[in-house]
């Protein structure tokens, strides 16, 4: 459950305005002449009496009101190089953040969810309750931001005026979590007030990095109030800890999805992004990844890019499921980003007039660089941890990476070449036709399979397993990830469940437009199907092939082979997509990639059931998919043996 409004508002108790005429009060008192008449355009009372509280609590020396113009961005550019958070590099307008070495990823043990008594929250997440959370905000949130500027701005996550947009103001004392914010956010102070109000909520997000201090980071919290959806963060600068916009509010969409809107809406941890198919068709999918599982890369693979990271979805009046981006920009891991796999995001990187924020990279005489970047790496230079040399070791004896393996560049998406910037801002959104979802997975299921049904295609989602990467601070070994939105989803799992199998199993999806659901894998690895070595059984332009399978298969053009975990490609259309991209597909690594081992999918299985069981609530439809693939397979497996070749499959 979830219960908006409930509880004590943290923000406005510790900051002590309640009404307008306070909230007046304190922005004439504090903002100067020019910020006064700019926030003066802003009517929504809750609003400001927000600003005004975050104001009164964090008692910064000056406020600044972004309200997006070219001016007023190059404030908060120069602001941003002003207090040091940023360098200019050699390149024209690209810039170095550096993250402090202890926040390089998302604090995961330090970050929490708000919650009321009695309130059951994801077996996935941690939580705290409102007046722990209040104890620790009064202690260290007043008076965090002197000496320094409160930059405000408004923000709408999605094209203005879409469904499934929602607006939400970004409150911060860092001028970097500001600059990052207008190159992922679409500024909307203009049509705030209108967008409140059709929307019928807004996010608020305050942070400060306090003295950006090792020390510090300890004491840094992220927290999210649920109820009053607003988010708190301190003492840490990391996007993903800081500009709570985005995986803050995210959290966010995906209660008021779940809870509000079940069977309409979804908030995903998707890509959103269309493949050409015959005849120029335009075929749209939206993939789930884990995050570091190369979801930005299998985005940029389509000729219509839309977006790398989350997805907004709604079923329209005409049956057809539609996604927006909340996002207009990329805070992509650049870690084995090269000219091979990512020649777009490559061009933006390494070429002229693209503004770029790189963070926690290698700079060597104001040139970025990264491990993975396939050209030739300079002896020495600054990183995440300081001075760098090539075989420099930490403490414990281990090597220094050239760039944290979390390190990121922020850009806009409309810079990358087959962007589809004008339907990315479309408030109709793009319809979608595929779903998929995939993680880090070297020996279980293929390249590709589809569902058969949506109780199938919901049990895909519900069943990534990943291994885990960089991006959280800490995590280590094999993990389940459920949609790969579990570290996002605030409520109860069952909850979550329920509404996306509402939500697939929709009758108001028109004919013919009911979605296709599928698995990808681009981590199998050699020794674990019949080969040897550690090597990828393929390579990352393959994933161009995978979906364009699926887009040949959701509009018939391709049969496929019937299995119990769903629909494998048959041989020569996979062959024939792989000429496509000027490559050979030898029909012994087809075999080895969609033979199916069932000893591991059933172990799979197993292990998804018993995680399940412990969960209260969870919908019986899971258990009766995982049965009944369990039992067809446990039959192949007694005609077939533990290994199931596809030839046998495909009869
Ligand atoms: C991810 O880790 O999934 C990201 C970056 O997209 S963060 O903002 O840290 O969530
Ligand atoms: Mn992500």
């Amino acid at each position: 459950m979830l219960e908006l409004r409930k509880g004590e508002d943290i923000l406005t108790k510790v900051g002590g305005i309640t009404d307008i005429t306070q909230a007046n009060k304190v922005l004439q008192e504090t903002l100067d002449q020019t910020n006064l008449t700019k926030i003066n355009k802003i009517k929504n009372e809750e609003a400001l009496i927000k600003i005004a509280s975050a104001i009164k609590m964090c008692n910064p020396d000056s406020v600044f009101v972004n309200t997006g113009s070219e001016e007023d961005v190059q404030w908060i550019r120069e602001y941003s190089l002003r207090q040091g958070e940023e360098k200019k590099l050699a390149k024209e307008g690209h810039t170095i953040h550096f993250d402090l070495p202890e926040d390089q990823a998302r604090l995961v043990n330090q970050t929490y969810y708000i919650i009321n008594e009695g309130e059951k929250l994801s077996s996935l997440a941690k939580s705290i309750l409102r007046t722990e959370a209040m104890d620790y905000i009064k202690e260290y949130m007043p008076g965090i931001m002197a000496g320094k500027t409160l930059i405000v701005g408004f923000y709408s996550r999605g094209p203005v005026a879409a469904k499934a947009s929602i607006p939400a103001i970004e409150i911060s004392s860092s001028g970097y979590v500001l600059h990052s914010a207008e190159l992922l956010y679409r500024n909307c102070f203009a049509d705030f007030d209108s967008e409140a109000e059709r929307a019928g909520l807004f996010f608020t997000n305050v942070h400060s990095e306090g003295p950006n201090r090792s020390e510090d980071v300890p004491k840094a919290r992220i927290f999210m109030d649920r109820s009053w959806q607003t988010t708190f963060s301190t003492f840490c600068t990391y996007a993903g800890n800081t500009l709570l916009m985005k995986k803050g509010n995210h959290r966010f969409a995906v209660d008021y999805a779940t809870y509000y809107k079940p069977g309409e809406q979804l908030s995903e941890h998707m890509f959103i992004t269309g493949m050409t198919g015959p005849g120029g068709r335009k075929t749209f999918f939206a993939g789930a990844a884990p995050s570091g599982c190369g979801k930005t890369t299998t985005a940029m693979v389509g000729s219509d890019f839309i977006g790398d990271d989350l997805a907004q979805i709604w079923i329209d009046e005409q049956g057809i499921m539609r996604a927006i981006n909340p996002e207009k920009g990329i805070f992509g891991i650049v870690e084995d980003v090269n000219l091979e796999g990512d020649p777009h995001l490559m061009a933006c990187l390494r070429g002229d007039g693209t503004e770029v924020i790189w963070s926690n990279v290698l700079i060597h005489d104001g040139v970025p660089h990264w491990v993975g970047n396939g050209e030739e790496a300079p002896e020495s230079g600054i990183n995440f941890q300081g001075e760098w040399f090539t075989g420099k070791t930490d403490a414990d004896g281990k090597p220094v990476p050239m760039s944290h393996k979390n390190s990121r560049c922020t850009l806009v998406a409309s810079a990358i070449a087959n962007h589809a910037t004008e339907l990315s801002e479309d408030p109709a959104g793009v319809p979608v036709r595929v779903i998929t979802y995939s993680g880090r997975d070297a020996d279980t299921m293929p390249p590709v399979w589809v569902a058969k049904n949506g109780d199938e295609g919901v049990a895909i989602g519900a069943s990534i397993v990943s291994k885990a990467t960089a991006t959280e601070v800490g995590a280590t070994g094999v993990r389940r990830q459920p949609w790969a939105n579990a570290p996002f989803i605030p409520g109860a799992l069952a909850d979550y469940m329920n509404a996306q199998l509402t939500f697939f199993n929709s009758d108001k999806f028109s004919e013919g437009n009911k979605p296709i659901i599928a698995g990808l894998n681009y981590f199998l690895t050699h020794e674990n199907r019949g080969g040897s070595g550690k090597g990828l059984l393929g390579e990352k332009r393959d994933v161009k092939v995978w979906l364009g399978w699926l887009e040949l298969f959701a509009h018939g053009d391709v049969e496929a082979i019937e299995t119990p975990i769903g629909y494998l490609p048959q041989y020569d259309d996979l062959k024939k997509l792989f000429a496509g991209i000027n490559k050979d597909y030898p029909k012994e690594l087809y075999e080895m990639q969609f033979a199916l081992y069932v000893d591991n999918i059933v172990a799979r299985i197993d292990l998804q059931t018993e995680a399940y069981q412990k969960e209260e609530g969870i919908p019986q439809a899971l258990y009766a998919v995982y049965e009944k693939q369990k039992s067809e397979l446990l039959a192949l497996k007694e005609k077939n043996g533990s290994v199931v070749e596809i030839n046998t499959l495909a009869g």
